[in-house]
Order: structure tokens, then sequence, then C-alpha cells
């Protein structure tokens, strides 16, 4: 996608798009192009055609569903109109792009300063500082992959930021008072204020919690933040790790029996690597022997590279890794699934690439699968028209991979507004109603 293209919203592309198709060619000022410059619109739209031979001219109508004659005829008036505009001696003025960049980037400075500051005043301890700072470096990073399109930052080892849905699982029954209920989250809700309490009988030492950290990561340092008082405080723990959850097969990855109590600093364990998905966390002894109440559990390590710089269950196909689903689901939730794995459905620009996805679902599941395509339509009835857009945004354009045929249900009354590779079509594109349960492509950015 360009810089260019940014500066547009889906809307702006949808009615400057309606805004072509259906523009009387005595009222030019209905559309409202002087918003954009000439390639702008090319670049968004489906390549408003320079004058070219009238044989030609029907190219760049292919959005609608079923041109009628008349819809062509408006279209050329249209686009017509928009070339006389560009070529008149006056062109409206635009900011130019690269001034729009600087100063979204100059808002972005400001915001993250802003942020930075209070982190640093408002913060309650050194630890808790270090930790939002950390966050606010992995969101930095990603605010720059956005703006510089890289999709290369290089993988780095980091403390990991908790997501209280890593508990899957936990011992005793857990404290709870005024509706707050102090289970395992509340120790990996990334809040120093908030702790976990298991409730159970003296000298159990035997609390844990089994955490799922979504993807195989390689693990090499724990930090625990105790409440810090000399009744609750761990003392003993251990640390488990399996690949695998139904059944779990538990492996030693480190004992330690030295944590300090009486204090609610951030404590480091490290000299050990692992590499696993699943890990089971066990206090073996508090100060006292009560139940621990602890504060935060914390991860140091990145997601395992798996082949050609891809996820652990990543496969590498051209510049992107993609994930073929063991299940079927329909287009939302097959969505969301791609979403919490840090990626999205696959965006399959490139005909080399769409070659060899097909080729890999030929030799695995041989079953229909969704691909992250969708349209956007608007208007109704008869005059229903629509967009197909990309999950990253960008509208399609280019290559197309639809089978002769299809789309087939753009136009009214139609209801085929997700896409999939069709195991009918040999895995050529076919719309289709996104309610359908089907296999899925995941795909994230390389590692
Ligand atoms: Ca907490
Ligand atoms: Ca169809």
């Amino acid at each position: 996608m360009t810089m260019t293209s940014k500066s547009l919203s889906r809307k702006d592309i949808m009615d400057e798009y309606y805004n072509l198709t259906t523009l009387s060619p005595e009222t030019p000022e209905n559309g409202d192009y002087t918003a954009l410059n000439k390639d702008e619109i090319q670049d968004e739209l489906y390549e408003i055609p320079e004058p070219m031979p009238t044989d030609d001219r029907t190219e760049g109508a292919d959005l609608l569903a079923d041109p009628s004659e008349d819809d062509l005829e408006k279209y050329e008036g249209a686009s017509q109109e928009v070339i006389a505009m560009y070529e008149s001696p006056q062109p409206p003025f635009t900011l130019p792009w690269k001034i729009c960049v600087i100063i979204f980037i100059l808002i972005n400075v400001g915001v993250v300063g802003f942020l930075v500051y209070h982190v640093i005043t408002i913060g309650q301890e050194a630890n808790v500082q270090s930790y939002r700072v950390s966050l606010l470096q992995h969101k930095m990073e990603n605010l720059v992959k956005n703006l510089l399109g890289v999709e290369n930052v290089k993988r780095k080892e980091n403390w990991l930021e908790s997501d209280p849905s890593w508990a899957v699982l936990a011992s005793g029954t857990p404290h709870a008072v005024d509706g707050v209920t102090f289970d395992a989250d509340k120790a990996l809700d990334g809040d120093v204020t908030t702790y976990w309490d298991p409730s159970d009988e003296r000298y159990s030492n035997d609390w844990y919690i089994i955490l799922d950290l979504k993807s195989i990561h390689d693990i090499s340092k724990i930090a625990l933040t105790n409440f810090g008082d000399t009744v609750h405080d761990v003392t003993d723990f251990t640390l488990q790790a399996s690949l695998t959850s139904s059944p779990y097969e538990w492996r030693d990855v480190v004992a330690v029996s030295d944590v300090q109590a009486g204090t609610n600093r951030s404590q480091v364990f490290g000299e050990f690597t692992v590499t696993s998905r699943y890990f089971k966390f066990t206090v073996t002894a508090t100060q006292q022997g009560w139940q621990p109440w602890l504060r935060e559990i914390r991860f140091f390590g990145a997601k395992t590279a798996g082949e050609g710089n891809c996820e652990a269950g990543y496969k590498s196909f051209g510049k992107g890794c993609f994930r073929f689903s063991v299940n079927q689901l329909s287009f939302e939730d097959a969505r969301k699934v791609c979403r919490d794995d840090g990626g999205h459905l696959a965006i399959v620009k490139d005909p080399n690439n769409h070659a060899r996805i097909a080729d890999y679902i030929r030799s695995t599941t041989n079953g229909s699968h969704w691909i992250g395509l969708q349209l956007e339509s608007f208007g109704a009835g008869a005059d229903r028209r629509g967009v197909f857009f990309w999950e990253d945004g960008t509208l399609l354009t280019g290559w197309k991979g639809w089978h002769e045929g299809e789309p087939s249900s753009i136009a009214e009354g139609g209801s085929e507004d997700c896409v999939e590779m069709a195991d009918f079509h040999d895995y050529e594109w076919n719309d289709k109603p996104c309610s359908y349960a089907l296999y899925y492509i995941c795909q994230t950015d390389n590692i």
C-alpha cells in the first residue's frame, strides 16, 4: 500500500466511487474531486482511464457487477469530467502527501511524549515504570512499522506483555470481596495493585496456575512481584512447560527457593531457556505457609521462529507467513482467530503466492478456505454497488483470482459478501455468504 492511499478513508473512496458511477456530466460539482489529486484517484479507484480508444474504455468499469450501457456511459462521462478538471490551467490546491506524513508523525511524537511524561512522573514504582515503558516501546515499534510499511521489524527478546487470558486453570478458590475476584487473571493483568489470592489451606504448597501463551515462545526469564508482606509472600516456586495441552506433558524448567519476601519490587529469575506454549507455575512455599498473594508474573522471551522466519505453525510462502486451519469457521469467527493470533486472514495479491497456497491446499485438506477479502456494499435494491477490500484496508486492485462468472452476487439481492478459495473452482475465488463454515488461512508478517 502506498503512503498516498493512506490519506483516504474507506468512506472517501466509496463516496468518490459512488460519485463517479452516478455523476451527471452536466453537474461535475456533485463530486468533490478537489480533495484528491489525479494520481490518488487513479491509485484508489480502478484506474480512471486516460483518453484511449473507445474499445478499451470499459476496462475501468469492472467494479460494476453487471454494468448496463447506461452505467458505462455515466462512468465515461464522469471520468472525462475528472480528467478535464486536472488538465485545467488552475489545478485545485492540495497539501503534498509528504507534509501530511510529517504532520502525522509530529502529532504522534507529541502523543508519545505526553504518555512518556506521565509514565515517568506518575508511575508508583521503578518496576512499574520500566514495565510500562517496555509496553510503550512495543507500541511505538508497531507505530513505526505501520508508518513505514516495514514488514521485518527485527525479532527481539523482551518482557512479554502479560495477558489475563493466558490463565487457563488455577488451583484453590479465589478470594472474592465486593464483587472483585482475586483470581489468577490478577497476576497477569499488568497491574501491580491487583493480585492473585487462591484461598486454600495452610501449607498446601501446591498453588498453581496453568498458562497458555497462545503460541510457542522461547522463554529465558521469569519475574515475580510479591504482595510485599511476610505472611503471604512467595518464597519458593517451580516452572514447568508443555508443548501440548491435551494432555499436558509437563517437564521441569526451573525450581527457585530464594524469592525474597517482604518486598513488592519485581524479582527476576533467569538462567534457563525453554521453548513452549503451555506453562505451569507452582508456588511450593510461602513465608508463613498461607496461600500466596501474588501481584504479577512476567515472562521474558520472544515468539519462536519457525521455517523461513515465520512463527511456529506458519509456513513461508513468498514474503508472507501462512497458517492453514484444521477447523472450519464462519468468516467473522475465522477473522477473530487470525487477529487473536496477531495477524489477519490471508491477503493474496500475488498470483505466484496464490498458486503455492492452492498447491498446499490440494495436498492437505483439499477444501475451500476463507481469505481476507470482503465486499463493502452501498446502496440498496437495484442501486446496490460494492467494492472489495483486503483485510489491510486496501482496495482489491491489480491481479484478481476470480473464477469465471465470479463475483456473482454484488448486484441487487446479493448476499455473498465474503471470498473463498473454492474447492469447486480449483481454488480460484468465489464470493460466498459469510456465515458458511469453511477452513481459513491466517497470515502474519515475518518475525
Ligand atoms: Ca496484578
Ligand atoms: Ca459466488
